[in-house]
């Protein structure tokens, strides 16, 4: 009888136990990042935008909460979903534009925000563009390729390898190219120029957009790419179909996993080049296809919101919506985005563009849309997309590994609008660096010549042989350069930015 008493008090303990840890692990909220491709602070209805609707961002930012002053840590893709995957500056790591063949860039023996996440107990998945290389040395494509998201923490992946304007023009799901068939094997090249599919310079004729001299390589759907590519014709994606290809793979990993916390990072292609809009999107704005895209990538926001209140987890997952770097509205492909824009401001009021140090290289649009735990509103907090590793777990009450995430910080407060505190320092990576400190923005003179290919997008990198010093409180758009008038603060500014980068 009393062994009996036991027995049962002991299960009963034990049941308790079990349902209580299911209980806390099922509490979790999910996270999903979406996370778009050079687009701007000022290309969202809600921050301003003139052309163009985005309905499903706008319905975001209205029950969540806008941040104002965000950053993404560089004015480049790589770099900066590097920082974010990494919680680690892309210069320590020398991280910069890939090629579409390169190796994986991030180190697979240490900790990164997906596997601090899968031992919080979530399963992870990234669906959209990778670019931050894959494998050790040569890829062979026509095998599992060893070294990918998987090993970067990703239970689950189905990617646009590099960028949509390199090749290999294919898809790869869990580190396979989709669809290969093995008997027309899959050769890319970066520089040699090899016979395949024929070679954009040669060929104008069967261009749907032309392009500048560095966008001549192989022609695949009619749209000339960097690089040169043979076989693997049945895998070849078509770029009109990519948003509806990804928003339904990531809602496929939304329905699988729904019963317990899941973290998905939805990397789109949109708004980056070649901005080839489904023709259910074309003219649907007013500037030509980097409007229609932006409209495009709207509706993907929208396809995952509503997967997710189907799911019925909407109010309990945390979204994340940003940018990886500015707007750019010439990256090589004729699409007549300059010519079209009108009144409309892809930076809102902010100086520069992608490839810049100034403000709108690195200012994002930001939106965290939480139901149950953020409330409505606007943030001016100045925040930085490095710290999301430390501030997530932070969230899930996961220690960081010793090592892992060098330059993170707990914000999270910030995050959920719980705190204005932003960052004491915040870097700004791009062809030179910048710093703030509250509202003075610092730039680190570089005396070099802009490279020829930054030149010909009509950019500004912020090189200049001088410091620059601005108050962004009076002077948000940077003109103004005063760093004679206030030595002390330069001193300052270049003495931690001097920390950081040494
Ligand atoms: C640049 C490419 C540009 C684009 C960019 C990457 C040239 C001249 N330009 O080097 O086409 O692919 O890299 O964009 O090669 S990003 O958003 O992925 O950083
Ligand atoms: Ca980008």
């Amino acid at each position: 009888m009393n062994f009996k008493f036991h027995f049962k008090s002991v299960l009963l303990i034990l049941f308790f136990i079990a349902s209580n840890s299911a209980y806390s692990q099922k509490d979790k909220p999910n996270i999903v990042i979406i996370y778009v491709d050079d687009l701007g602070y000022g290309d969202i209805g809600v921050n301003g935008a003139i052309g163009v609707k985005t309905p499903y961002i706008d319905t975001l930012a209205e029950n969540g909460l806008n941040f104002t002053d965000a950053h993404c840590s560089a004015s480049t893709c790589t770099p900066s979903r590097y920082s974010l995957l990494t919680g680690s500056y892309a210069f320590r790591n020398n991280a910069a534009i890939l090629e579409g063949d390169a190796p994986l860039i991030i180190d697979t023996t240490k900790e990164t925000l997906p596997k601090m996440l899968q031992k919080a107990g979530y399963t992870t998945g990234v669906v959209g563009k990778w670019h931050l290389g894959l494998g050790k040395g040569k890829i062979d494509w026509n095998k599992r390729i060893p070294l990918g998201p998987k090993e970067v923490g990703f239970d689950y992946s189905f990617l646009i390898p590099a960028t949509g304007d390199r090749v290999p023009c294919v898809f790869l799901e869990n580190q396979k190219v989709v669809g290969l068939d093995l008997n027309d094997p899959i050769t890319v090249s970066y520089g040699t120029r090899i016979e395949g599919y024929p070679w954009g310079f040669k060929h104008p004729e069967l261009l749907k957009q032309h392009t500048d001299p560095y966008h001549q390589g192989a022609v695949i759907n009619g749209i000339s790419r960097i690089g040169y590519m043979k076989g693997g014709k049945d895998a070849l994606w078509v770029d009109e179909d990519i948003p509806f290809v990804l928003s339904e793979t990531a809602n496929g990993f939304i329905e699988d996993h729904k019963e317990n916390p899941f973290f998905l990072y939805f990397s789109l292609h949109d708004i980056h080049q070649p901005r080839i809009a489904n023709i259910k999107f074309v003219e649907s704005s007013t500037m030509g296809p980097r409007g229609d895209v932006i409209a495009q990538m709207d509706w993907c926001v929208g396809q995952i919101t509503e997967s997710l209140k189907k799911a019925n987890v909407l109010e309990n997952t945390l979204i994340i919506f940003t940018s990886d770097n500015g707007p750019i509205l010439d990256d090589g492909y004729l699409d007549y985005a300059r010519e079209l824009v009108g009144e409309h401001k892809p930076a809102g009021i902010y100086r520069g563009s992608k490839y810049s140090v100034y403000e709108a290289g690195t200012r994002m649009p930001t939106i965290v849309h939480w139901p149950e735990k953020v409330k409505p509103g606007t943030s001016d907090a100045l925040l930085s997309q490095v710290d999301l590793y430390k501030s997530l777990a932070c969230l899930v009450g996961q220690d960081v590994e010793k090592g892992a995430a060098p330059d993170s910080q707990d914000f999270l407060k910030s995050w959920l609008g719980k705190s204005k505190k932003g960052r004491e320092f915040l870097l700004e990576e791009a062809y030179t660096y910048g710093l703030r400190m509250g509202n003075w923005k610092y730039i680190k003179p570089k005396n070099k010549p802009v490279p020829n290919w930054i030149v010909q997008k009509f950019v500004d990198p912020g090189f200049r042989e001088e410091v620059q010093l601005f108050n962004l409180e009076d002077d948000p758009l940077e003109s103004n350069n005063v760093y004679k008038a206030y030595p002390d603060i330069v001193k300052v500014m270049e003495a931690k930015i001097n920390e950081i980068l040494n």
